[in-house]
Protein backbone atom coordinates (compact mmCIF):
# COMPACT_ATOMS: atom_id res chain seq x y z
CA UNK A 1 0.00 0.00 0.00
CA UNK A 2 1.04 3.82 -0.58
CA UNK A 3 -0.24 6.76 -0.26
CA UNK A 4 -1.28 10.17 -2.25
CA UNK A 5 -2.53 13.22 -2.00
CA UNK A 6 -5.44 14.76 -4.36
CA UNK A 7 -7.20 18.29 -3.96
CA UNK A 8 -10.22 18.93 -5.15
CA UNK A 9 -9.78 22.61 -6.64
CA UNK A 10 -12.45 26.09 -6.20
CA UNK A 11 -13.87 25.08 -9.69
CA UNK A 12 -14.76 21.43 -8.63
CA UNK A 13 -16.41 22.26 -5.09
CA UNK A 14 -17.71 25.24 -6.53
CA UNK A 15 -19.86 23.21 -9.56
CA UNK A 16 -20.81 20.37 -6.74
CA UNK A 17 -18.81 17.72 -8.13
CA UNK A 18 -16.86 17.42 -4.61
CA UNK A 19 -19.13 14.17 -3.91
CA UNK A 20 -19.08 12.88 -7.28
CA UNK A 21 -15.16 12.94 -7.38
CA UNK A 22 -14.80 11.14 -4.05
CA UNK A 23 -16.87 8.28 -5.36
CA UNK A 24 -15.30 7.98 -8.31
CA UNK A 25 -11.65 8.16 -6.50
CA UNK A 26 -13.48 4.79 -4.33
CA UNK A 27 -14.77 3.16 -7.11
CA UNK A 28 -11.11 3.14 -8.49
CA UNK A 29 -9.98 1.19 -5.19
CA UNK A 30 -8.62 4.45 -3.18
CA UNK A 31 -9.46 4.33 0.66
CA UNK A 32 -9.37 7.89 1.86
CA UNK A 33 -7.66 8.36 5.14
CA UNK A 34 -8.55 11.93 5.57
CA UNK A 35 -10.82 14.11 3.84
CA UNK A 36 -11.48 17.95 5.42
CA UNK A 37 -12.73 21.33 3.66
CA UNK A 38 -10.56 24.21 3.67
CA UNK A 39 -10.17 27.49 2.49
CA UNK A 40 -6.29 28.19 1.75
CA UNK A 41 -4.53 31.39 2.04
CA UNK A 42 -2.33 32.95 -0.70
CA UNK A 43 1.03 32.52 1.77
CA UNK A 44 0.03 28.96 2.01
CA UNK A 45 -1.51 28.62 -1.56
CA UNK A 46 2.06 30.16 -2.45
CA UNK A 47 4.20 27.34 -0.32
CA UNK A 48 2.35 24.26 -1.57
CA UNK A 49 3.07 25.34 -5.42
CA UNK A 50 6.72 26.61 -4.75
CA UNK A 51 8.28 24.25 -7.17
CA UNK A 52 6.07 26.43 -9.62
CA UNK A 53 7.62 29.78 -8.61
CA UNK A 54 9.53 30.76 -11.43
CA UNK A 55 6.49 29.83 -14.08
CA UNK A 56 4.32 32.22 -15.57
CA UNK A 57 1.08 30.69 -14.14
CA UNK A 58 2.37 30.78 -10.98
CA UNK A 59 0.61 33.95 -9.69
CA UNK A 60 -3.43 32.88 -11.86
CA UNK A 61 -2.81 29.59 -10.11
CA UNK A 62 -2.14 31.24 -6.41
CA UNK A 63 -5.20 33.58 -7.34
CA UNK A 64 -7.13 30.57 -8.35
CA UNK A 65 -6.42 28.15 -5.54
CA UNK A 66 -6.93 30.94 -2.93
CA UNK A 67 -10.75 31.58 -4.62
CA UNK A 68 -12.86 29.49 -3.14
CA UNK A 69 -13.20 26.34 -0.45
CA UNK A 70 -10.45 23.36 -1.73
CA UNK A 71 -11.17 19.74 -0.29
CA UNK A 72 -7.30 17.83 0.17
CA UNK A 73 -7.98 14.17 0.33
CA UNK A 74 -5.10 11.54 1.78
CA UNK A 75 -5.81 8.46 -0.59
CA UNK A 76 -4.22 4.52 0.00
CA UNK A 77 -4.35 2.10 -2.85
CA UNK A 78 -1.08 -0.13 -4.06
CA UNK A 79 0.84 1.94 -6.33
CA UNK A 80 -0.81 5.37 -4.76
CA UNK A 81 0.75 7.74 -7.01
CA UNK A 82 0.52 6.79 -10.50
CA UNK A 83 -2.84 5.01 -10.32
CA UNK A 84 -4.17 8.52 -9.13
CA UNK A 85 -2.33 10.43 -11.68
CA UNK A 86 -4.10 8.00 -14.69
CA UNK A 87 -7.39 8.60 -12.83
CA UNK A 88 -7.00 12.07 -12.93
CA UNK A 89 -5.83 12.45 -16.33
CA UNK A 90 -3.41 15.11 -18.45
CA UNK A 91 -3.02 18.74 -17.04
CA UNK A 92 -5.33 20.28 -20.09
CA UNK A 93 -8.80 18.28 -19.72
CA UNK A 94 -8.96 18.75 -23.82
CA UNK A 95 -5.72 16.47 -23.78
CA UNK A 96 -7.51 13.97 -21.10
CA UNK A 97 -8.37 10.42 -21.36
CA UNK A 98 -12.08 9.84 -21.73
CA UNK A 99 -13.76 8.58 -18.19
CA UNK A 100 -10.89 10.55 -16.10
CA UNK A 101 -11.66 13.13 -13.71
CA UNK A 102 -10.50 16.27 -15.64
CA UNK A 103 -12.06 15.09 -18.70
CA UNK A 104 -15.23 14.34 -16.63
CA UNK A 105 -15.28 17.48 -14.94
CA UNK A 106 -12.39 20.39 -15.58
CA UNK A 107 -12.65 23.24 -18.00
CA UNK A 108 -9.31 24.62 -18.60
CA UNK A 109 -5.50 24.16 -17.40
CA UNK A 110 -5.43 26.26 -14.88
CA UNK A 111 -9.17 25.16 -13.70
CA UNK A 112 -8.58 21.52 -13.96
CA UNK A 113 -10.54 20.46 -10.70
CA UNK A 114 -8.19 18.14 -9.57
CA UNK A 115 -4.74 17.86 -8.11
CA UNK A 116 -2.45 14.50 -7.67
CA UNK A 117 0.77 14.44 -6.26
CA UNK A 118 3.51 13.22 -8.69
CA UNK A 119 6.28 11.47 -6.60
CA UNK A 120 6.25 9.03 -3.35
CA UNK A 121 8.28 12.08 -1.55
CA UNK A 122 6.13 14.62 -2.91
CA UNK A 123 3.00 12.51 -1.75
CA UNK A 124 4.30 12.30 1.77
CA UNK A 125 5.18 16.46 2.14
CA UNK A 126 1.52 17.08 0.63
CA UNK A 127 -0.41 14.99 3.05
CA UNK A 128 1.77 16.31 5.93
CA UNK A 129 0.78 19.84 4.72
CA UNK A 130 -3.16 19.48 5.23
CA UNK A 131 -3.23 16.71 7.80
CA UNK A 132 -1.42 15.78 11.07
CA UNK A 133 -0.48 12.02 11.18
CA UNK A 134 -3.18 11.89 13.89
CA UNK A 135 -6.06 12.83 11.69
CA UNK A 136 -5.26 10.02 9.22
CA UNK A 137 -7.34 6.86 9.71
P1 LIG B 1 -0.43 18.69 -12.85
O1 LIG B 1 -1.45 19.35 -11.96
O2 LIG B 1 -1.07 17.85 -13.92
O3 LIG B 1 0.64 17.98 -12.06
P2 LIG B 1 1.60 20.76 -13.37
O4 LIG B 1 2.37 20.23 -12.20
O5 LIG B 1 2.30 20.94 -14.68
O6 LIG B 1 0.31 19.85 -13.66
O7 LIG B 1 0.97 22.16 -12.99
C1 LIG B 1 0.48 22.41 -11.72
C2 LIG B 1 -0.78 23.23 -11.81
O8 LIG B 1 -0.49 24.47 -12.43
C3 LIG B 1 -1.87 22.59 -12.67
N1 LIG B 1 -2.71 21.69 -11.95
C4 LIG B 1 -2.64 23.79 -13.17
O9 LIG B 1 -3.64 24.16 -12.24
C5 LIG B 1 -1.59 24.87 -13.23
N2 LIG B 1 -1.13 25.05 -14.60
C6 LIG B 1 -0.28 24.26 -15.29
N3 LIG B 1 -0.08 24.73 -16.54
C7 LIG B 1 -0.82 25.86 -16.63
C8 LIG B 1 -1.04 26.82 -17.65
N4 LIG B 1 -0.44 26.73 -18.84
N5 LIG B 1 -1.87 27.85 -17.38
C9 LIG B 1 -2.47 27.99 -16.19
N6 LIG B 1 -2.29 27.10 -15.17
C10 LIG B 1 -1.49 26.06 -15.38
Amino acid sequence: MSRTLAIIKPDAVAYGYTGKIIAHLQSEGFRVLGLRMTRLTAEQAGEFYAVHRERPFYGELVEFMTSGPVVPIALERNDAVSTLRGVIGSTDPAEAAEGTIRKLYAESKGRNAIHASDSDENAANEIAFFFASSELV
